[in-house]
C-alpha cells in the first residue's frame, strides 16, 4: 500500500498580514502534534533565480515586468521535484506565498491580464488549503509604515488585493480567508485546527495539478 501524502498549505495575503509568523507557528504545532512539517517561502531567494529576484526587489537591479513574473515562476518550479518528493513522503508543506502572490502582484501592473499571468504557473503542486490573511489596508498602516522594497505602497498593495479577491472565485481551489486582525494567538489557533483537519482529508487523496 502507498503510503500517506502530506499536505500541501499554502498561506497568502497583504504585506503585513502575518503570513510569516503564522506560517512558523503552524510548522512547529504540526510538529509537535507528532506529524511531519516543513516550511517553505517564496520567492526563496538562496538559488541562482532566487538572488536574481531579490536584487530585483530591494531594487538593485531592473527587470521587465513580464521577465521578472517568469523568474518568479521559474524559482517556484525549480522546488517542485523537492515538494513532490517530501509530500509523497508524508511531509506537509507549509508554504509563505505561491502562485497566487505571483499572479496577484503582476496583475495589478499595467497592462497584465489575469489569464496570461497564471499561465506560467500552470501545473504546479496544488495547494490542498490556502489561507487568506485578510487585512484591512487601514489594520495594516496601524502595524507600521511599508518598508523600501519594491510593491511596498498602498496603493499598489490595494491593486493586488483587488487581484488576489479576483483569485478567491475560482470554486476549484480550498480558499479559507481568516480575518488576521485578530491577535497572533488566535489567529494560529484557528489556522491549525484547520490545517490539522486537512491534513487528514487529503492524505490518501492524489495530489492534483494548479490551474489545470
Ligand atoms: P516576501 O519575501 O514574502 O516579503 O515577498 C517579497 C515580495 O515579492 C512581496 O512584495 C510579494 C512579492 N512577490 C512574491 N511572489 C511574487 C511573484 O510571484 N511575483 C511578483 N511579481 N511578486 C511576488
Ligand atoms: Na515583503
Ligand atoms: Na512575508
Amino acid at each position: 500500500m502507498a503510503g500517506r501524502r502530506g499536505a500541501l498549505i499554502v498561506l497568502e495575503g497583504v504585506d503585513r498580514a502575518g503570513k510569516t509568523t503564522q506560517c512558523r507557528r503552524l510548522v512547529e504545532a504540526l510538529r509537535a502534534a507528532g506529524l511531519r512539517a516543513d516550511l517553505l517561502r517564496f520567492p526563496e531567494r538562496t538559488t541562482e533565480i532566487g538572488q536574481l529576484i531579490s536584487s530585483y526587489l530591494v531594487k538593485n537591479k531592473n527587470l521587465e515586468d513580464h521577465a521578472i513574473h517568469l523568474l518568479f515562476s521559474a524559482n517556484r518550479w525549480e522546488h517542485v521535484p523537492l515538494m513532490k518528493e517530501k509530500l509523497h513522503k508524508g511531509i506537509t508543506l507549509v508554504v509563505d506565498r505561491y502562485a497566487f502572490s505571483g499572479v496577484a502582484f503582476t496583475s495589478a501592473k499595467e497592462n497584465f491580464c489575469l489569464e496570461w499571468c497564471k499561465q506560467p504557473d500552470s501545473g504546479l503542486p496544488k495547494p490542498d488549503l490556502i489561507l487568506f490573511l485578510q487585512l484591512s489596508p487601514e489594520a495594516a498602516a496601524k502595524r507600521g509604515n511599508f518598508g523600501s522594497e519594491r510593491y511596498e505602497s498602498s496603493t499598489f498593495q490595494e491593486k493586488v488585493l483587488q487581484s488576489f479577491y479576483h483569485l478567491m472565485t475560482d470554486k476549484t481551489l480550498n480558499w479559507k480567508v481568516m480575518d488576521a486582525s485578530k491577535s497572533t494567538e488566535d489567529l494560529h489557533r484557528e489556522i491549525k485546527s484547520i490545517a490539522e483537519k486537512t491534513v487528514q482529508e487529503v492524505q490518501n487523496k492524489p495530489l492534483e495539478e494548479l490551474w489545470k
